[in-house]
Order: structure tokens, then sequence, then C-alpha cells
């Protein structure tokens, strides 16, 4: 069987990949509706070597839709997804939109695939920083347990779209001619108040909570222990915006509930699907963005046991968060729900 697909943000940084992955996934399309904002309309864009005209999202852009993917934002996702679920599609929406409804399910396919059975037409996909962590724990929570989690990110700007790509792109010029820099998009383009990226790091990512940590340290929280279905895994996280364009870092420090092994750890991560593991800081082998870009895979390596806490054990976890951290969880969704099907 073949599939009527819509892509919501088709124009946008994570949309692009979607189609890029939606072709190269060979992903059984019958038809592709590109959607985006009335800016777009009429752009047309190239799938599997066919021009596609780009057209508004409205309700009734989802009539006859099987799968919509959504990634044009909270507001557009609350509004347009009830309107595409109504008329029979399943969305699967990257926004933070429905991510801590009880009745959405919240889905990496490697770590709660069974969780996608239980949609009313509406699947969320993580967060991409919580995606690539979720991954790197899962072998470890099976075989230890987890008592709890210390992150800090280090997140390349293309998670906050094509307009952050862009001020990088330009500030990073104009300051090595030394022209004037401005910023007018990071740490959040809807704050009053931006800063410099190129050349610096910035502790922000995403809006302030009223606890005191920005709402995408909250997202690694929250959904953590909605994936794992485990409200006992203690996480505290540090989200850095860092002058990197494409794939998130992360420095993980977990507290293990039983005794570990450090080879029985690598081994148990090796197995996984999705995970590479590099890990050999003497023949200096360890994930890089640089190196993540474009490959669907989470890389994990910097295994080091703590030299404190006999169940602590330190990561360095990076992946591309437009890809697995975005586009290709989400098109693994459709599959799990196409492979339910069967
Ligand atoms: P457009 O290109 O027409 O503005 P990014 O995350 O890279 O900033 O991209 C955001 C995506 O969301 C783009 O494809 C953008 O389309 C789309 N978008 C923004 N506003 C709307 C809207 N009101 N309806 C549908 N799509 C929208
Ligand atoms: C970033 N993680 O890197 C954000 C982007 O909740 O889906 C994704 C925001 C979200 O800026």
């Amino acid at each position: 069987r073949e599939y009527t697909v819509a892509v919501v943000g088709a124009t946008g940084a994570v949309g692009q990949q979607m189609l890029k992955y939606l072709d190269e996934r060979n992903f059984p399309v019958k038809e592709l509706r590109p959607l985006a904002s009335k800016r777009s309309a009429g752009q047309t864009i190239t799938f599997r070597g066919e021009e596609v005209v780009v057209e508004e999202a409205t309700p009734e852009s989802f009539a006859g839709v099987d799968f919509a993917l959504f990634s044009a934002g909270g507001g557009v996702s609350k509004v347009l997804a009830p309107e595409a679920a109504k008329r029979g599609a399943v969305v699967i929406d990257n926004s933070n939109a429905f991510r801590m409804d009880p009745e959405v399910p919240l889905v990496v396919p490697e770590v709660n695939p069974e969780a996608a059975k239980n949609h009313k037409g509406i699947i969320a996909n993580p967060n991409c920083s919580t995606i690539q962590m979720v991954v790197a724990l899962k072998p470890l929570y099976d075989r230890y347990g987890i008592e709890r989690v210390i992150v800090s990110t280090y997140q390349a700007v293309s998670g906050a779209g094509w307009q952050a790509i862009h001020e990088l792109e330009q500030q990073t010029k104009a300051s090595l001619n030394g022209d004037e820099v401005t910023a007018s998009v990071l740490p959040v383009g809807k704050l009053d108040r931006h800063y410099q990226m190129a050349f610096n790091v910035i502790p922000q990512v995403d809006v302030a909570e009223e606890n005191g940590f920005t709402l995408e340290e909250m997202k690694m929280v929250r959904e953590t222990k909605k994936i794992f279905a485990d409200d006992s895994i203690g996480v505290t996280a540090t989200c850095v915006r860092v002058p990197v364009f494409r794939g998130h870092s992360e420095s993980v420090y977990v507290e293990l509930k039983s005794d570990f092994e450090l080879d029985e750890v690598r081994a148990l991560l090796s197995e996984m699907p999705g995970i590479v593991v590099q890990d050999d800081i003497a023949g200096q082998i360890y994930p890089m963005p640089l190196h993540s870009a474009d490959r669907t895979e989470v890389f994990v390596g910097r295994l080091r046991r703590d030299l404190n806490h006999p169940r602590g054990l330190n990561l360095w976890v990076v992946s591309d968060n437009l890809l697995k951290g975005a586009a290709t969880n989400a098109i693994q969704i459709a599959e799990v729900l196409i492979e339910n099907e069967r």
C-alpha cells in the first residue's frame, strides 16, 4: 500500500529533511503534499524527480491524507493538527504542542514503539535533544535501571530554524570582516533581547520557565520520564547553544541503579539499533557534530566510569538534530504504524 503524505513546514529546516528522508528511505508515498505558510504558496519543490507545488496549509489541505508530518512550530500544530486528525490523517507532530498531553503518545521507535499503538490521531515527536539522549540511555535503563541523569547540551543553531542558520552565517562573515554584527534571532526569536552567536556560547535554548530552568531543559526532564513511562528517573539539564550549524552534542552523566562493567556498557550500546559507538580516547576516536551531520544514527563515545560514585557513568552523545532529532524519528514513527497495520 502507498500513502498520501502531507509535510507541514515543507520549506523549513526540518521539513526539507523530511522530504529528503522520505525519498531516501523509499517511503511508500502515493502523493506528496508540501504545505507551508501563504508566503511560500506557489513555490515548487522537487520530490523524486518531479516538481511539486507548495500550498498554503489550511484545514482542507488534509482531506485524503494518511500521514501529516508537522514541523511548522507549535502555533500551527495547535490549530491544524486537530483539523488533520479530524479528517482521518495520522498526525506526527514535531512541535512542543502536544508532547505532554496524556492522550498523545510521545514516541522514539528504539525506546517505546508500543506507545504508538494507542494514538487517537496525533503522535508527538520528542524534542531533538531528548531523542538522542533517550536512545543512548535505553540499553542502560533496561540492563541496570537509571537513578538520575545530569546532562549538558551543546546545541546547533539549526534547531532554531533557517533564520538562525542564516544569522550565524552572517555574523561569522561580518565578524571576520570587521563589520558590524547584528543579532535578531538567538537565543529566542520572539523575545526582545538577542545575542551574537558567532564566536560565542549562549546558555539559553527556548524561553525561561518559572523554576529558573529553560523550556528546553524542562522538555528534557519531562519528555524523558514520559518516554520511559517512569517518573522516578531524575533528570537535570543545562541547555546551551553553540556556533555549530548541524548536530547537537551532549555530555551525559548517569547514575545507574546497579553495578556495571564498562566493557558491558560498550557492548550493550554497540548492539543497540540506531547507535554507533565511537569510543577510543587514546586513538582520538569520539563523536563530533561535523561527522554526524547527514547521518541518521546516534553516536556515543567518551565512556568513563565516575571517579567517586560507584555507579556513575559519563557519556558523550552526538546526533544530527534535523535527522534523528526530528525528520528521521518522525518518519520512523510512520513506519512503525505501517508495520503495525500488517
Ligand atoms: P514558510 O517558509 O512559508 O514561512 P524553520 O523552522 O526553518 O523556521 O521553518 C518553519 C516552517 O514552518 C516553514 O516551512 C514555514 O513556512 C512554516 N510555517 C510558518 N508559519 C506557518 C503557517 N502559519 N502555516 C503553515 N506553515 C507555516
Ligand atoms: C532547538 N531543541 O535546538 C530545539 C528545537 O520543541 O521541537 C526543537 C524545539 C522543539 O532549538
